[in-house]
């Protein structure tokens, strides 16, 4: 007996069809890469992301390279800052700048960003004081700063947790416009890595976004790396192909071409923001340092994979590109690099000054009012904490160890 066939799509699947050129679906190689600037800094043609560059003032394009040149120096000052003892963990975004900073700046103020640990780039582009990251590496906060002010979320170190928030927010947002107490379409950008893409929880929030068209965008920077887990372990694909499966675009980027990265986050956001949906970019970058200050990445890659990316310098291909093009000289390098320098002067030195906002805030701050175990737990700490007052108070260990 036959069994009635259903049509393979219908009004409610998304034709992927439409974004043919865009997101590109199917089999992705290496040919399907979006990329605007090529690892020599040349600009290459693209139809459907090249106008996006094209409309970008010399101004801008130079505020792009002093972003991600401040970023490096600055992530520069915070492991030596993490190697004088001063940071209990630093986690080194170089290599990654130009997919942070290239997304960051497509961002409007309305948007929100849910970032790892390692958007030290991205916080820039909110307009956060790059040193209250330092709050929670120094272990004083579990921080830093008022995602309010900035629409730029607090860190999360439980992989992939913030895509779900990030979901959900969007989820609200849209509620709020379908009900007409908000006015402003916003979108919100859900950072994440590609260990993390074997999380559940992005199998989950990719699922609840398709389902319910929430306005967000899954950005995931494919360093290659997670600690010391390739990506060939995490995925047989192109982690944009999986878009496709959930029906929803996928881009794959040039992760260290800023203007590429510009130019596909600033479509994605359109497309959410218009009420269509959420759409995955899979920026292809990688991680030039170490996972954090307590990883040692000689012990399981080789350095002819590292040489091979830093030929492939996020820095380096736009400085060559606004040279060639006569859009900045070396008065404009110069002073960049004492801008990075004054970055670096600042955090230092706001570094040293950060203390610990006490324990009694720590347990005051567990429940919203007084709890029978948190008190019980601070009276036994209070104690704990007295014993030491006998000690040697040279003793650095006594306060602030965090590991
Ligand atoms: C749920 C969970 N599992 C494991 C870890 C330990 N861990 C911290 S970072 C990391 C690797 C993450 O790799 P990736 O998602 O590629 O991000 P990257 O660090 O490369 O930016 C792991 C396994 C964790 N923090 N949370
Ligand atoms: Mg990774």
């Amino acid at each position: 007996m036959g069994v009635a066939r259903q049509p393979a799509t219908g009004p409610d699947i998304v034709d992927l069809a439409d974004t043919a050129g865009v997101a590109r679906p199917g089999s992705i190689g290496p040919t399907d890469m979006v990329q605007l600037l090529d690892a020599q800094g040349r600009r290459v043609s693209d139809d459907a992301f090249g106008p996006y560059a094209d409309a970008l003032d010399p101004q801008t394009l130079r505020g792009f390279y002093k972003d991600m040149a401040v970023v490096r120096r600055f992530d520069a000052e915070a492991t030596a800052l993490q190697r004088q003892g001063e940071l209990a963990l630093w986690v080194p975004v170089i290599g990654q700048e130009a997919a942070q900073i290239g997304s960051g700046r497509a961002l409007a103020a309305a948007d929100y960003v849910f970032p790892t640990y390692r958007e030290h780039g991205v916080a820039l582009t909110r307009g956060l004081d790059l040193a209250d990251l330092f709050k929670l590496f120094r272990g004083i906060s579990n921080g830093g700063w008022d995602p309010r002010e900035t629409n730029f979320h607090l860190y999360t170190l439980v992989l992939a947790a913030q895509t779900l928030h990030a979901v959900g927010y969007a989820m609200g947002i849209k509620r709020e416009l379908d009900a007409g107490l908000a006015t402003e379409p916003a979108a919100v950008v859900a950072y994440f890595g590609d260990g993390s893409s074997s999380e559940g929880d992005v199998h989950e929030s990719m699922v609840f976004a398709t389902s319910f068209n929430a306005p967000v965008v899954f950005f995931c920077q494919n360093n290659e790396w997670a600690i010391s887990v390739p990506f060939s372990v995490q995925s047989k694909v192109p982690l944009a192909n999986r878009a496709a499966g959930y029906g929803m675009p996928g881009i794959r980027v040039d992760g260290n071409d800023v203007l590429a990265v510009h130019a596909v986050t600033q479509w994605a956001l359109e497309h959410a923001r218009a009420g269509k949906g959420p759409v995955l970019i899979e920026a292809a970058t990688y991680r030039l340092g170490a996972h954090t200050t307590a990883d040692d990445p000689t012990k399981y890659r080789p350095s002819a994979e590292e040489a091979a990316w830093r030929a492939r310098d996020p820095l380096l291909r736009l400085e060559t590109y606004l040279r060639t093009e006569g859009l900045a000289d070396d008065a404009f390098f110069r002073q960049v690099k004492d801008d990075g320098d004054a970055l670096a002067a600042h955090v230092r030195s706001a570094a040293l000054a950060l203390t610990g906002e006490g324990f009694e805030r720590r347990f005051a701050t567990v429940y919203a009012e007084a709890h029978p175990l948190v008190a019980e737990e601070a009276a036994w700490f209070a104690q704990y904490a007295a014993s030491f007052e006998d000690a040697d108070p040279s003793d650095s260990t006594r306060e602030g160890g965090v590991a």
